[in-house]
């Protein structure tokens, strides 16, 4: 029998969260989490906010790809937040981001998960959450949109992803202490980006670490070993030749024993 979410309560999640001066904002059915929070933005309103809801028509991944966000049975929110350094660094936001999840699954569900490079968390070989991090500028200031999928319930995949993605399926009813502790997570991490543990936690828990994979650039496929990830959250790979690659950015696939690719 198909298992559902409880109702997203933004009071709920408010109440949940350990600062003040955080707007939830829930909604029923949204295109995209991220683009709400990008529309927030240019419309003036730019205080510290959790767009959450229950349903995407239009969720997004990263290149133009789509995240797949049926009603009730996953957690898909933005977390929108103000930059006050000049940049902000995307990947390192992402890795920060993939270990506030992992964390907050583990500390909520005692669930222990893995981390794709750069953005995806797995469980037993399947993707149950992915991340998108996007900035954007607005009246000359900078502002970070950190986006969260995660299955929570979903057990009907698309065709195209039947074989590779899977959900949490938790125990208890948790979408809405998920969501505030996972923002309340990455508001400490936010606060302190250099903190060593998080990256620490990120290669205590990366698939990719001392495994074959490999990626392409301008066209050209190369294969090495994914050696280490570096304190901006680079990876650094040494390719069959013996040399090496740091990865800033892009996307990389593991080589299984059996041939196949993940
Ligand atoms: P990505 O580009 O790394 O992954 C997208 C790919 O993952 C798709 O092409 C498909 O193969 C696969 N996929 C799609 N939907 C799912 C799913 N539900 N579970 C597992 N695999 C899937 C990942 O991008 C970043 C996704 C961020 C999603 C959040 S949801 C809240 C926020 N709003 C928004 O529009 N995006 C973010």
């Amino acid at each position: 029998m198909a298992v559902c979410c409880e109702k997203l309560s933004a009071d709920i999640i408010s109440s949940a969260l350990r600062v003040d001066g955080i707007r939830v904002d829930v909604f029923d059915e949204i295109d995209s989490t991220n683009s709400e929070a990008r529309r927030q933005i240019e419309q003036g309103k730019t205080s510290p906010a959790l767009i959450i809801s229950d349903t995407q028509t239009g969720g997004r991944g990263r290149m133009g790809r789509s995240f797949y966000s049926p009603a009730s049975t996953g957690l898909y929110m933005s977390m929108l937040l103000k930059v006050t350094e000049n940049t902000v660094n995307t990947v390192r936001l992402t890795t920060a981001a993939a270990v506030a999840v992992a964390l907050s699954i583990e500390e909520l569900c005692g669930i222990s998960t893995e981390i794709k490079w750069v953005n995806d968390i797995y469980l037993d070989g399947r993707k149950i959450c992915g991340i998108l991090c996007e900035s954007f500028l607005s009246c000359g200031e900078r502002y970070a949109v950190i986006g969260i999928g995660v299955n929570l319930h979903t057990s009907d995949f698309p065709p195209d992803i039947r074989d590779r993605a899977a959900s949490l399926n938790p125990r208890e009813k948790i979408r809405n202490s998920l969501a505030a502790h996972i923002a309340n997570t990455l508001w400490c991490f936010w606060e302190n980006m250099s903190a060593p543990e998080i990256m620490e936690y990120y290669r205590r828990h990366s698939m990719v670490l001392g495994k074959n994979i490999v990626f392409s650039e301008r066209g050209e496929l190369f294969c090495g070993v994914a050696e280490y990830i570096d304190d901006n959250g680079a990876l650094d790979v040494r390719l069959e030749d013996g040399s090496h690659r740091l990865l800033s950015s892009g996307e990389i696939s593991l080589r299984l024993t059996d041939g196949k690719y993940l």
